[in-house]
């Protein structure tokens, strides 16, 4: 077991049905740290960076435009596993597929409207952590 930290975002629709608590529970529960934490309304140049793996895609415009259009809740936690326990506490993509108990699978509405956005990888991690919280000290 790796001592990691991840990036989470709440998505706009989260956010506005009233989501972050349970949300942001779910993460507390499981034992780890809220080490950053920001309610804000991302700029289109984050969402695209933070997307950038997507560029070209049909679904890409529509969702820079939806993630940038409203506050959203960003959010960097650590604890032991911490980027494979946010994805699967997350579930698969698509909320039609995501599993009961997932936060997708519980909340998701469609698609695009999943609720969360947790990083894949140790890199994508550093990588949406500096898009989102530069210049932050953690200790
Ligand atoms: P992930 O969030 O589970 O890693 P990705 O395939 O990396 O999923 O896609 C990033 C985000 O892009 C998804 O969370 C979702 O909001 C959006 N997305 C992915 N596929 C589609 C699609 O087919 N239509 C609309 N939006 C999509
Ligand atoms: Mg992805």
């Amino acid at each position: 077991m790796k001592e990691e930290r991840t990036f989470l975002m709440i998505k706009p629709e989260g956010v506005e049905r009233g989501l972050i608590g349970e949300i942001i529970g779910r993460f507390e529960r499981r034992g780890f740290k809220i080490i950053a934490l920001r309610l804000s309304k991302i700029s289109k140049e984050q969402a695209e960076k933070q997307y950038e793996e997507h560029r070209g895609k049909d679904f890409f415009d529509g969702l820079v435009s939806y993630m940038s259009s409203a506050p959203t809740v960003s959010m960097v936690i650590e604890g032991e596993n911490a980027i494979a326990a946010a994805r699967e506490m997350a579930g698969v993509t698509n909320p039609k597929q995501a599993k009961p108990g997932t936060i997708r699978g519980d909340y998701g509405l469609d698609v695009q409207r999943n609720i969360i956005h947790a990083s894949d990888s140790e890199e994508s991690a550093k990588r949406e952590i500096a898009i989102h919280f530069e210049n932050l000290r953690f200790n």
